[in-house]
């Protein structure tokens, strides 16, 4: 092995240069043969045989353990220090990749293409051969990936706590235009990030029911299966600290049922352990209603009451005494899927502890908070009584003895109030009786927090109204943010680079440095460097849409950008009617001279979400239409990008030159994309909504496009009676785009193809696409105009990269640790 050779070496190199580089050389040198050696010895292949795959298993191996050193220390730290510790209880974790992240936390980013290349290696390569974790379906996934590197970064004592999905988000393809889904297999090679916690695991039960005895409950469990513990390292940056990822596995008692087992039954044995197992088997893919299945409640006991018996056994390790739990644990809700923490919480406090109702009571509310991420009623969880009943039956007796006491409370503060009582209570009783687990984690929270300043304000004055004017204090915000570390420095390493030149400090964990580029916003130089690098991200971002579609854009063209999930609110269908606009004014006028644009669409479609799938295919339809119209002469391009994911959303970010944020306003809770593309400079289209409005604050008005209806008219013209069709008539070009749709132009050999959507648009139109239309297709207009100013564009994307500051994941973090955790930050 050569480079053990060159290791070797190195007190010659020690002569030659300064000590830090040498360090840093040293450092590199040492990563590299352990990489080797890994190869070697775990991966068992030769470095002259090895394959991308085989290298970056090898290399992540050689990261691990490098990790693993830190995350000891930082554990023991945490041990000594007793200080409060912050738990985050999320269904997703959306972290991609982890290698690249690795490194630069290792500080060992910028040999690696070189050590690589020694040995006659692809750094990208090696790199893009691993699989993303996409154990999250969208936005609040990746937030929860985002908040566990800023709490390492930051060093808050800390844990995340999810499931380990054996298949995560789905992948998608697209036959003819329609979305396809296949298992995303993430574990099919290991998994070299994990850490399996053989002694670590907890029983989780149910089923059966409970006595009283004594007047004291026994729940006596029908079914009881095991939660094994498998650990992520999450390191943080700019510091040695790290975080734990705690993801839990089910599996069975026994490996197989041993007393089914000496019966011959060897069938009903295996059986049992797929059952087990299933549990943590596949995440739901639903981003839309949440349908209630059993399996997903099974889903979310599972992972809740391994976290708290893991919460409570380290407690009782470090403090031997739950008198102070509340002291030293806070625990945070993400969204209402682990919200069965209360009733469970409760639960372990008294039956296996021995503490009463008041006591415990007392404990939970002081521990637990609730951060709410939708506005929208049919995707606030509820559960029907009868499932509850059935799987949990404890935990529904807790339920109804917390509102019997909570209503109680509301009757004594506003008594005779019936209409009230039946508004909050946890149970809702119209129809089929159900337990609303939004007003569960309300109840019993300590602070419940919106994500962006609209959605937070919304919050009190809509969906929890009744909770703000029953608990005034509990209610806050704290807007969203994104990691600089994934979403700047390592997915747009040419800009980073350039704002290394210009900011002093260091901008990667305090991003508020990122102001000091207001004072080269109007500097040509800089404009000429910025043209630079956003030139070379488009031609990374066409060489990879050539390669997975065979579609030629041009680096040139103006990129037009939206992915996020397919949703009616957030309204892709404006987008591509926005295009079919333009497609008609192009060819009335081919001659005149239109600014080149390429209009670039990813997302995924909930599996059951018909709406979303004839949304794709349109987009699809709409894109053979367009890009194969001679007329055009490749001045308009309409390219879907499949299988949007977390590496996928890396390559786009840096190459975008408009953002798309433009749901109804009112109806996204802050949004994270249009954060990450005003940070790599793009300038954003966007309605008065979610976090949209922060970053118009933030970057200046006059640096970003605004356009269409803001709530309040929204739910003025929602009152009056709004009619889609007015609309239609009154607009001779939105007319024109929606009989071509009708009409079947983009589908001639099935013509009624988006009859659905047009019958929708004209009848209900629920996200005012037709009352936003004009406005949406005159702020393009000014796009065009805009892009064509260079150096006024220009001055406008400084703008926003210097005014994103406060959008960093850490100032997010910062800010839960201090109003809602109580937990001091250095
Ligand atoms: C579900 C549904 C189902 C029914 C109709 C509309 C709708 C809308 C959203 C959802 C997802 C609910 C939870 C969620 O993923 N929220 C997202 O959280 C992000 C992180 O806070 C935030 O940036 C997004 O705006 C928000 O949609």
């Amino acid at each position: 092995m050569k480079n053990f050779a060159r290791f070797a070496n190195r007190g010659v190199l020690m002569n030659k240069i300064g000590s830090e580089s040498v360090d840093q050389a040293t450092a590199s040198e040492q990563y590299q043969a352990s990489v080797e050696r890994h190869l070697s010895n775990d991966v068992g292949v030769s470095a002259e045989n090895a394959r991308a795959a085989e290298w970056q298993r090898a290399a992540s191996m050689a990261a691990r353990d490098k990790l693993a050193e830190r995350w000891v220390k930082t554990q023991q730290e945490d041990t000594n220090n007793q200080e409060r510790r912050a738990y985050y209880l999320s269904a997703e974790f959306l972290i991609g990749r982890a290698m690249s992240n690795a490194l630069a936390a290792l500080n060992l980013d910028k040999d690696f293409a070189t050590e690589m290349k020694k040995v006659g290696a692809e750094a990208a390569d090696v790199l893009e051969s691993e699989p993303d974790a996409a154990l999250g379906n969208g936005g609040l996934g990746r937030l929860a990936a985002c908040f566990l590197d800023s709490l390492a970064t930051l060093g808050v004592p800390s844990f995340g706590y999810g499931i380990r999905y054996e298949f995560g988000m789905f992948s998608q393809r697209i036959v003819d235009g329609k979305q396809i889904e296949t298992p995303d297999n993430w574990l099919a090679f290991g998994n070299p990030w994990e850490f399996p916690r053989r002694d670590v695991f907890y029983p989780v039960q149910y089923g059966g029911w409970v006595d009283y005895v004594n007047g004291r409950p026994v729940w006596t469990p029908s079914e009881r299966i095991l939660a094994r513990a498998y650990d992520m390292v999450i390191p943080g940056h700019s510091t040695e600290r790290v975080t734990t990822l705690r993801l839990w596995k089910a599996s069975a008692l026994e490996e197989l049922d041993l007393a089914a087992h000496t019966r011959g039954d060897y069938f009903r044995a295996a059986e049992a352990r797929s059952k087990a197992e299933n549990v943590s088997w596949v995440l739901y893919p639903d981003d839309s209603t949440p349908q209630g299945r059993e399996l997903r409640l099974r889903q979310e006991y599972f992972f809740v009451t391994a976290s708290l018996q893991d919460i409570v056994a380290r407690h009782l390790r470090e403090f031997g005494t739950l008198d102070n739990l509340h002291e030293k644990v806070a625990i945070q809700l993400n969204d209402t899927h682990p919200a069965l923490s209360v009733p469970e919480l409760m639960r372990l406090l008294m039956d296996d502890h021995g503490l009463t109702w008041e006591a415990a009571w007392y404990q939970v509310s002081r521990i637990i908070s609730y951060t709410n991420h939708t506005l929208m009623p049919e995707a606030i969880e509820t559960w029907p009584v009868g499932i509850m009943q059935y799987l949990l039956p404890r935990h529904l007796d807790i339920v109804y003895e917390i509102n019997r006491r909570f209503l109680a409370e509301v009757e004594r503060k506003f008594p005779g109030d019936k209409a009230l009582l039946s508004r909050v209570s946890l149970i809702a009783e119209d129809g089929e009786k159900r337990v609303r687990m939004g007003n569960l984690s309300i109840v019993a929270s300590t602070k419940v927090n919106g994500v962006a300043k609209l959605h937070s304000d919304l919050m009190v004055q809509t969906i929890f109204s009744d909770f703000a004017k029953i608990f005034p204090d509990r209610f806050t915000n704290v807007t969203n943010g994104v990691t600089p570390r994934r979403w700047l420095s390592q997915c747009n390493p040419g800009l980073a680079k350039l704002v290394d030149k210009k900011v002093k400090g260091n901008w990667r964990v305090e991003l508020d440095k990122l102001s000091q580029l207001g004072k080269s916003a109007e500097d040509k130089a800089f404009h000429a460097d910025l043209t630079k690098v956003k030139t070379a991200n488009k031609e990374r971002l066409a060489a990879y849409i050539k390669r997975e579609l065979g579609i030629t854009v041009d680096p040139n063209a103006l990129f037009d950008i939206q992915v996020k999930r397919i949703h009616e609110y957030k309204r892709q269908l404006l987008n591509v009617l926005h295009v079919i606009q333009r497609y008609r004014e192009m060819i009335a006028n081919p001659e005149a001279d239109w600014q080149p644009r390429v209009h670039i669409f990813a997302g995924k479609a909930a599996s059951a979400y018909k709406m979303a799938k004839l949304i794709i295919r349109l987009i699809h339809d709409v894109a053979r239409t367009v890009n194969n119209d001679p007329r055009l002469k490749d001045r308009l391009k309409v390219v879907f990008i499949p299988d949007y994911r977390v590496s996928v959303a890396e390559k786009i970010f840096p190459a975008a030159d408009v953002s798309e944020q433009i749901s109804t306003a009112g109806t996204e809770a802050s949004g994270t994309g249009n954060m990450k593309f005003a940070l790599n400079g793009a300038l954003t289209v966007g309605t008065w909504d979610g976090a949209n409005i922060e970053i118009a604050e933030n970057v200046g008005l006059d640096n970003i496009f605004v356009f269409g209806l803001r709530t309040e008219e929204v739910e003025k013209l929602s009152q009056e009676g709004y009619n889609p069709r007015a609309w239609y008539e009154g607009n001779a070009d939105l007319k024109a785009v929606l009989d071509m749709i009708g009409n079947g132009y983009f589908a001639p050999e099935e013509p009624t193809r988006y009859q659905p959507i047009v019958d929708t648009l004209l009848t209900r139109d629920q996200y005012f696409l037709l009352a936003d239309f004009a406005a949406y297709v005159e702020t393009h207009r000014q796009v065009d105009v805009a892009y064509r100013d260079r150096e006024q564009w220009l001055t406008k994307v400084v703008r926003n990269i210097a005014g994103m500051g406060m959008f960093s994941s850490d100032r997010t973090i910062g800010e839960y640790c201090q109003r809602i955790w109580k937990i001091k930050t250095k």
